[in-house]
């Protein structure tokens, strides 16, 4: 038995026996993957993609999946979807297998997480409804935010972000479409890309307006640090005057999507003004380095 097919017997029961690492391990694995890069894909292409398939496939899968995973393992995409990809993203033809390459490797993970919760909490409700949906969920999209990207952000931001990344599907997994339209937009995004981004993310009911509750909850939950503070809320509605003086272009008490483009059209620095949505520089350059 090679190496290979070792990890690839061993992962899934070892989850399940040890949930509360499973964060960790899931990362390592991504990392791992990331920073080996393209020659670790090839390889892959060449023995492992077949051969963990013919480990790991368990005999509820249905014959399809197995077929589209078969076909998917070397990241290569149907003709019809890499050329929707390519019209809808800024991405090359390698960038997009490349990308897909990496979908694969993070929605195997999030099955082994579906298992392990599923095994460790029998009765929970969590990540039942939608177990059988095919794609990235909240706990792995949360570890590559954190550490491939270097968004350090708290609760709710990371909450919006997740649902904002394939607009129109509150709760779902993210599927391999929405996983590369939305990493077009971090990674190579245009000024009106990202700045529409981070209004669907900021937009907390999504009704087209970033409103003064909505600015309250946003800073709030970025500013308050300082304990010794009085009454810290106080401090943030003055602070939600001032931001709202800055974005509310036509002065009707809301800032809409035309208020917020005009604004970080101006002054780009204010496009993550109320929360970091978007990654750092340096974690864009290393990801691309990486495809
Ligand atoms: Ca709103
Ligand atoms: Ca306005």
């Amino acid at each position: 038995m090679n190496a290979k097919s070792r990890d690839a017997t061993r992962s899934p029961s070892k989850n399940a026996q040890t949930p509360p690492q499973k964060g960790t391990m899931i990362m390592k694995s991504v990392s791992i993957f990331l920073a080996s890069g393209r020659r670790a894909s090839n390889q892959n292409r060449k023995s492992g993609g077949a051969r963990t398939q013919g480990q790991t496939g368990s005999t509820r899968a249905s014959k399809a999946n197995k077929r589209s995973r078969m076909e998917d393992a070397s990241g290569k995409l149907n003709p019809k979807m890499m050329e929707m990809l390519k019209k809808r993203t800024h991405f090359s033809k390698d960038e997009l297998e490349s990308l897909c390459r990496i979908y694969k490797k993070l929605v195997s993970n999030c099955q082994f997480t579906s298992r392990a919760l599923a095994a460790s909490t029998p009765s929970s409700i969590i990540a039942k409804p939608h177990a059988m949906v095919e794609g990235i969920d909240r706990i792995v999209f949360r570890e590559l935010l954190h550490s491939t990207f270097d968004i350090v952000t708290e609760e709710t931001l990371m909450e919006r972000i997740f649902t904002s990344w394939d607009r129109g599907h509150e709760g779902l997994p993210i599927r391999l479409e929405g996983w590369v339209i939305g990493l077009s937009v971090f990674l190579r995004g245009t000024p009106i890309e990202r700045a529409s981004f981070c209004f669907r993310v900021y937009d907390l009911n999504s009704d087209g307006f970033i409103t003064k509750d909505e600015m309250f909850t946003l800073l709030r939950n970025c500013l308050i640090k300082q304990p010794q503070d009085e009454d810290p809320d106080e401090g943030v509605k003055d602070f939600v005057e001032i931001v709202l003086k800055k974005f509310d272009i036509d002065k009707d008490g809301k800032v809409s999507f035309q208020d917020f483009c005009q604004t970080v059209g101006e002054e780009p620095l204010l496009m993550e003004a109320f929360g970091q949505c978007l990654p750092t520089d340096t974690a864009v350059q290393s990801f691309l380095a990486t495809l």
